[in-house]
């Protein structure tokens, strides 16, 4: 009788930038009902956000999740794009339902930013948040030009009675992956970070985040929230230029995040101005 070859085996090699599916499904397990679930692996797709939203009419439930190893149509804010590279990323979406007013579904997209910075920590990576909700590392860009250097964006997106969290983050991605130079990867920043293991940190700290937060009635001050939130934001008390929508620029020194989420600028005059949508430039 011959023995098998050593060395040899009948599968294909596997493909490193494929997700590891086993070890995906084996930290869900492990994580058990902290992983929410059921998740949805695909090796690509347009857009999570659209995927997870098409479910969202076929009734997915709360903490349904599509992730995927590739997105060709990534979406970011007003319009903009996404650049999710092949096996390089996290492009995840969660489905959410709430169950508190929709006056303060505003929190939702901070609730998932601390989130996914408590997941960044948790594989070493101190990450922080730009406000709104850009995940951020401190410091110039990489062209050294004024950062900070964007690690991972979200875009939440309301479908009727529910919403979709949309986070993308770059792990893997080379400098010449980044399609901005203020763009950065944790790979980049130093870090050998597993991308099945921070899938199942961001749903675990998305979770109890959220379920803390609907259980003081999406009361944001009173869960601990905006706090949660002001200590990972690093726009507080620096000078940021505001560009609002319609066009209008603001200067002034970010001073604090109101119980609705909003950025509270002191401006030279000493008036203040809050700024509830838009988009934000550090200073130097
Ligand atoms: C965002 O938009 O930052 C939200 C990104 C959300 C992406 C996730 S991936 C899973 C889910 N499915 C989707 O289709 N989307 C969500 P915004 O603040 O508008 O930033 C977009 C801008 O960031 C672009 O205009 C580029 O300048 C830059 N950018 C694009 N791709 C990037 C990347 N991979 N890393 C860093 N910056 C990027």
């Amino acid at each position: 009788m011959s023995s098998p070859v050593s060395g040899q085996s009948d599968s294909p090699a596997r493909d490193p930038r494929h997700w590891d599916d086993v070890a995906l499904q084996r930290a869900l397990d492990r994580a058990g009902d902290g992983s929410w679930g059921p998740v949805a692996v695909l090796p690509s797709t347009g857009s999570t956000n659209a995927d997870a939203m098409d479910q969202v009419r076929e009734g997915a439930p709360e903490g349904f999740t599509v992730v995927a190893d590739e997105q060709t149509q990534g979406r970011g804010r007003l319009d903009r794009t996404w650049a999710s590279p092949y096996g390089a990323g996290i492009a995840m979406s969660v489905v959410l339902r709430p169950l508190v007013p929709d006056a303060v579904w505003g929190w939702i997209p901070l609730i998932a930013g601390i989130a996914v910075v408590d997941a960044l920590a948790e594989q070493g990576v101190a990450a922080a948040l730009k406000w709104p909700n850009d995940v951020v590392i401190d410091g110039d860009a990489r062209d050294g030009s004024a950062g900070p250097r964007k690690l991972g964006g979200l875009l939440v997106e309301r479908v009727g009675p529910a919403v979709v969290v949309g986070i993308g983050l770059n792990v893997d991605l080379t400098a010449d992956e980044l399609p901005v130079a203020r763009a950065t990867s944790t790979r980049l920043e130093g870090a050998d970070v597993s991308r099945e293991a921070l899938v199942v940190d961001v749903l675990d700290h998305l979770r109890r985040r959220y379920l803390h937060w609907q259980l003081a009635s999406g009361d944001a001050r009173r869960s601990g929230t905006v706090e949660a939130y002001a200590e990972r934001c690093v726009t507080l008390g620096r000078g940021v230029r505001a560009l609002l929508p319609g066009g209008a620029v603001v200067e002034g020194e970010a001073s604090t995040v109101d119980d609705d989420g909003r950025l509270v600028l002191r401006l030279a005059d000493g008036s203040t101005r809050v700024v509830s949508a838009g988009d934000v430039e550090h200073l130097r």
